[in-house]
């Protein structure tokens, strides 16, 4: 007797997207809209269930009426949803798993202690957070090696091996086998993480974030529709993108006169960029021919994308491409144009040359507009 459910985690709902301008508003409302499709995907899929493992909300003091939204969400949802409270949304007096609609609501549980939840094929083995930091494995109470049906279990912590330092909820990576588990659906990480156990079967996996939430993520937007066939069989895993929003992060180290050219293609190229996230990083040497194109670059990042952002620091003006320079008016600006000249190519240290490469750059804007 087979169990098929979505295992998804980290929604972070009342994430507060700083740092976006006007976009927060529409990255903070897409991770509701992802809900939806969620909901709809395991119609679709005709799962058994939906499990959510953990920081469903950014933290405990989230606007109630979105505590009240995703509730009705879920509350409205035809199957069973199982929920774990994670480190960002602990069980702790006052949190947002005290708001009435998760009462109101039949077909939704709360996990609120660590026993097993008996279902009609499987048992549940729920591990929520009741702090914010620990350095208990959260998964350390599991012993399923004596249930007969299929056992799933629900943790929210660091899966030992991620480059992260801290010994945060350590999860050991063969935590699944160690604790009799047929699979062991875990949150925090906002990539999708599986870990294949030798014989190439997976049994413990991150579904990551829904709906990404920074740049920089490597496989996030994603939920797991997971199918066990059986007590002890196999997991099939299928990542099932959910994601709206895409998060590009694009670098370009650009020598050659002409190349800002290639990076305006590339921009133009990017599909629905009203759905794009961009930062575009560019470094190397600035000259003169290519300053159309990089306020060109500027222009289209800045308003044809829901947010985009030219970083631009790394560049600094060729340094053989300083005849503008001699254009300047003789006196005091030429003089300085050329000592900043000077330090953006050999100044003492790294801040130096960036502060006098960027006043030479805004000097050389300023003459193109008075047109010197
Ligand atoms: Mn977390």
């Amino acid at each position: 007797m087979s169990v098929r459910f979505i295992h998804t985690a980290d929604w972070q709902i009342g994430m507060k997207a700083a740092g976006l301008g006007n976009a927060a508003a529409t990255v903070r409302e897409a991770r509701i809209h992802s809900i939806e499709r969620i909901l709809r995907l395991a119609d679709d899929q005709g799962v058994d269930f939906l499990l959510i493992t953990g920081d469903l909300f950014e933290d405990n003091a989230v606007d109630r009426l979105l505590i009240r939204k995703v509730g009705d969400l879920l509350g409205r949802f035809s199957r069973p949803v199982y929920i774990i409270p994670g480190n960002h949304d602990p069980l702790v007096p006052g949190s947002v798993w005290e708001h009435p609609v998760w009462a109101e609501a039949s077909n939704i549980t709360i996990a609120r202690s660590a026993d097993p939840i008996e279902l009609d094929r499987c048992v549940l083995y729920p591990c929520p957070l009741k702090e914010k930091y620990s350095t208990q494995d959260p998964t350390a109470w599991i012993d399923a090696h004596q249930t007969e049906k299929i056992a799933i279990g629900l943790a929210h912590g660091n899966v030992e091996g991620l480059p992260e330092a801290e010994p945060d909820y350590p999860i050991p990576r063969d935590a699944a086998r160690r604790r009799g588990l047929d699979f062991l659906a875990v949150g925090h990480w906002h990539s999708h993480v599986p870990y294949p156990d030798p014989d190439g079967s997976v049994r413990l996996a991150y579904s990551g974030t829904h709906e990404t939430s920074k740049f920089g993520e490597r496989d996030s937007g994603n939920v797991l529709v997971v199918e066990i066939p059986g007590r002890g069989a196999t997991p099939v895993i299928e990542c099932v993108p959910t994601g709206a929003l895409r998060w590009v992060s694009s670098r370009h180290a650009v020598n050659e006169e002409g190349s800002l050219e290639d990076v305006l293609r590339e921009v133009r190229t990017i599909e629905n960029p009203e759905a794009v996230l961009l930062r575009l990083s560019l470094s190397g040497l600035l000259f003169t021919s290519d300053r159309p194109r990089l306020s060109s670059l500027r222009e289209i990042v800045g308003t044809r994308f829901l947010f985009g952002a030219v970083e631009d620091e790394g560049l600094i003006p060729a340094p053989d491409d300083d005849a503008w320079i001699e254009t300047l008016p003789g006196g005091p600006l030429r003089e300085a144009a050329v000592r900043m000249r000077e330090q953006a190519v050999s100044g003492s240290d790294e801040q130096a040359r960036t502060v006098a490469a960027r006043a030479l750059i805004e000097l050389f804007d300023l003459k193109e507009q008075s047109g010197t």
